[in-house]
């Protein structure tokens, strides 16, 4: 019989359903959606078609693991963990949930047997871009071990109409373009239409007493969103557990009333409840640089209002008295961009269920964990108060309290301090008043925690030094990590092969299994081995940057990489004053030996940051002028990736051999793509900043270049009155440099265009040290060089790197957090 009729295809289904597993169904699952859930004819589906019903067969598979560990939850009556996160970067799924059910030959085969390649088909895919960088990154990485590890956890963020948007480089300038993940469908998701909690803003407390007379707060007027649940799948790496990220997308309430629509206004009527839906339709893109927007404000809210609704209604199932809820939920905050989820179960507590205060304050500081990312003091996010109090009246209240409360509290324990008060405050006071979120944040958790050890260190002897002293036994280290599943086994299947051969499976759950690589670091064959598949990886990011940058790249040249967020602190012009250094030795001297090198840029600017859009253009017009130059022919390249996400990333990983981690001292919290890149075998020029350096000490400083200023170099420097201008008038080479790029050599068209980033360096205090740090970095670059020409040297070099890579797995974070601040173990 033909497979491909529906009668075939229907009985199918009913004799196998897709938990047991012929070795035909996935075909035939495929088929069957391609027919009956996406309504096309299943003779000859096109390619994303195909995608689109290979997705929604995987689906299939995944609901019935996530029902299953869900009971299995239950049943244990588990302490739940709920990871909240306004970003989430998942990247692309087909490759991951493939690689975590088992299924990768499976669908190879079925696809293979439909016409297709899983390469073409895993093309098809969109990824979503519900974050930024590194934190939404972060979340995700995250979320694949708490699923790894069998870890009772709930993701909860939101479903953003539209994600980061797409960067496209016109004339060497960044565009942004609406990034609409959504046209193509939701094939991973449910959305739950009939699954929506209330959420409500701005109105005014009304006081009142009771007949048991006590004071009691009511919120009156003010309008009402619905959160409808949205979600997805995570599942564990082969052991049959999946968890959920739970996406809230925002629906007008107003169609859920009768009345409505008829009230003669009709299209004011749609009007209103399109506003409604404007709280989850785009995710700010701004990185590190909090934009204080109303609709900002009430987006957090909006997450937390539900994700509360949703902990609570389940809290209740189980029939304990609240005095138990610590002790059956942790909530977890990614940065404080949640944390008015403490002053709203404060509400819930005093104004709901009529806890007295001191035990509603009992409860929140034994439920809520805060996880800070950043100590830019730009970055720390604080809420006018007049704007908070017009979106969120009683929770402004509420926070007045906790504050007086707190205060009281400070100034008994250091009665000698009286400026002490006014520095940890909740609310910062001035001409005008701002509620700081980290602050709250601080003061309603029971841990407090930074994403690498030097990070966490400057948590408590600089930024938080005041609370740390208040409230040392909260601070902690927790040091980030990248998952493996994605960011070896996945995005670099060859050198996975390559290792797995050697040690087995164990890694990909036992990311400290690597160390049994080391002895081959010095086997000439394994050597070979290794390098080739280096090659092999820059061959296909060749290919890559020719289709779609037009330029030609020497596969054997080292591949330097720079690809992150645009932030000055990250110093990609640091970068690329020294690309235009070696730029000036070629044109000295052609023969000057310079070791052959492709400098690979990527990264999204925020649209509202002028400095940062303006380096993307510097680096586009260096590249113009240097891949043009005959004089340079193959010795150095220049290339812009446009648009660096998640999916770009996995291209790019495993063809790098330098990574470049160069953040002004003291300025990166961790950085997760400094492992990324080693784990695949780049070594890492960094300085010595957030995560670099506990990398520095897993893989030995033979092995990786570090250099420039340290942190309290950096502070001492700039207490002591820093000088850009010396390191100009001192260093020629830097002086011809940056002489070049103000005089309009990288802008014949328009000799000022570049003027002020020469400025900001020389005349405006040089904020990031670019310039105090240029000469280190100039010859750590040269060692790099130097290092590059011994190829066995690097090759061995590459493998350690991997080898002892395994600490920085986000299996060993998760079980950190597990075990020393939730206080859960895998069901
Ligand atoms: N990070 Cl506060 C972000 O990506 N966005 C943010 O808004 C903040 C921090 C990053 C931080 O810069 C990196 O150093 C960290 O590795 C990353 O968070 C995850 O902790």
């Amino acid at each position: 019989m033909d497979s491909t009729t529906p009668e075939a295809l229907a009985g199918m289904r009913e004799t196998a359903s897709p938990a047991t597993l012929p070795a035909d169904t996935l075909k035939a699952d495929i088929l069957w959606h391609v027919l009956y859930s996406l309504g096309r004819d299943n003779e000859r589906p096109d390619r994303q078609t195909v995608f689109r019903a290979l997705a929604l067969a995987l689906r299939d598979r995944l609901v019935e693991k996530w029902i299953a560990s869900q009971r299995a939850i239950y049943a244990k009556s588990s302490k739940r963990v709920y990871y909240l996160s306004l970003e989430f970067l998942p990247g692309p799924f087909l490759r991951q949930n493939l690689i975590a059910l088992g299924l990768e030959k499976e669908a190879r085969d079925a696809l293979t047997e439909l016409g297709f390649t899983l390469d073409d088909v895993a093309g098809e895919e969109w990824e979503p871009g519900l974050g930024n960088g590194g934190l939404g990154r972060l979340a995700s990485c995250y979320l694949d071990s708490m699923a790894a590890l069998r870890l009772p956890a709930y993701g909860y963020g939101i479903r953003y109409a539209f994600g980061i948007f797409h960067q496209l480089i016109r004339d060497g300038q960044q565009v942004e373009r609406a990034d609409n993940w959504l046209r193509g469908g939701q094939h991973w998701e449910f959305e739950r239409t009939h699954y929506m909690h209330p959420v409500r803003f701005y109105g005014s407390v009304r006081e009142w007493v009771d007949e048991q007379g006590r004071l009691r707060h009511t919120l009156e007027g003010g309008s009402t969103v619905m959160a409808m649940a949205c979600d997805m799948f995570i599942p564990g790496y082969r052991n049959d557990y999946v968890l959920n990220m739970r996406l809230w997308a925002a629906k007008s309430s107003r169609e859920f009333e009768f009345s409505f629509f008829n009230t003669g206004d009709y299209i004011g009527a749609v009007e209103k409840k399109i506003r409604d839906e404007n709280i989850s339709m785009v995710l700010y893109p701004n990185d590190e640089a909090p934009e204080g927007k109303e609709l900002r404000l009430k987006q957090q809210f909006f997450l937390v209002s539900a994700t509360m609704q949703d902990i609570v209604r389940r809290f209740r199932k189980k029939g304990v008295a609240w005095d138990q809820f610590p002790r059956k939920n942790v909530i977890h905050l990614n940065e404080t961009h949640p944390a008015v989820a403490i002053p709203e179960l404060m509400r819930l507590l005093v104004d709901e269920e009529l806890l007295p205060w001191e035990e509603a304050w009992y409860i929140c500081v034994r439920t809520f964990a805060y996880t800070n990312h950043t100590v830019l003091p730009e970055a720390l996010e604080v809420w006018p108060e007049e704007l908070f109090r017009k979106v969120l009246p009683r929770h402004l209240q509420i926070i007045y309290e906790i504050n007086r409360r707190f205060l009281h509290d400070v100034r008994r324990q250091f009665p000698h301090d009286p400026g002490l008060l006014a520095r940890v405050s909740l609310i910062h006071e001035g001409e005008q008043r701002f509620v700081r979120m980290s602050h709250l944040a601080i003061v309603g958790s029971f841990s407090v925690n930074g994403v690498s050890a030097h990070h966490s260190n400057i948590i408590k002897e600089s930024i938080f030094n005041e609370f740390y002293k208040i409230f040392p036994e909260r601070f902690n280290n927790k040091t980030n990590g990248i998952t493996p599943r994605r960011w070896l086994r996945q995005c670099n299947p060859t050198l996975a092969w390559l290792i797995t051969e050697h040690i087995g499976t164990e890694w990909l759950t036992d990311l400290e299994q690597l160390k049994k690589l080391e002895p081959y670091a010095e086997s000439a064959g394994f050597q070979k081995a290794w390098m080739e598949v280096r090659l092999r990886n820059k061959q296909k990011l060749a290919e890559y940057i020719h289709a779609k940058n037009g330029i030609t790249i020497l596969p054997e040249s080292l591949y330097d990489v720079h690809v992150k967020r645009f932030h000055e602190y990250k110093r990609q012009l640091l970068n690329i004053l020294h690309v235009i250094t070696l730029y000036n030795r070629i044109r000295r001297d052609p023969d000057a030996g310079i070791v052959p090198r492709t400098f690979i840029f990527g990264g999204k600017a925020a649209p509202g940051y002028y400095m940062a859009k303006h380096i993307i253009q510097l680096i586009n017009a260096v590249g113009y002028t240097i891949n043009t130059d005959p004089r340079v022919g193959d010795m150095l390249k220049v290339v812009f990736l446009q648009n660096y996400c998640v999916t770009l990333a996995e291209r790019i990983m495993p063809a790098t051999d330098l990574s470049e981690q160069i953040s002004t001292a003291g300025m990166e919290a961790s950085g997760t793509g400094n492992m990324k890149f080693a784990l695949n075998g780049a070594i890492t020029i960094g300085t010595h900043d957030g995560a670099n350096i506990e990398m520095l000490e897993h893989v030995g400083d033979e092995n990786l270049f570090l250099f420039g200023l340290l942190s309290h170099e950096v502070e001492d420097l700039r207490r002591q009155g820093y000088n850009p201008r010396t390191f100009y008038e001192t260093d020629s080479e830097l002086r011809e440099v940056l002489d070049m790029i103000s005089g309009g050599y990288f802008s014949p068209g328009d000799p000022h265009m570049f003027r002020d980033i020469v400025e900001s360096l020389l005349n405006h205090g040089d904020r990031y040290m670019v310039l105090a740090d240029f000469r280190s970095y100039a010859y750590r670059q040269q060692d790099a060089a130097r290092a590059y020409l011994d190829q066995p040297g690097w090759a061995r070099r590459s493998m350690l790197n991997t080898a002892r890579m395994g600490f920085f797995s986000s299996d060993r974070s998760m079980g950190e957090y597990a075990r020393d601040i939730w206080g859960v173990e895998g069901v």
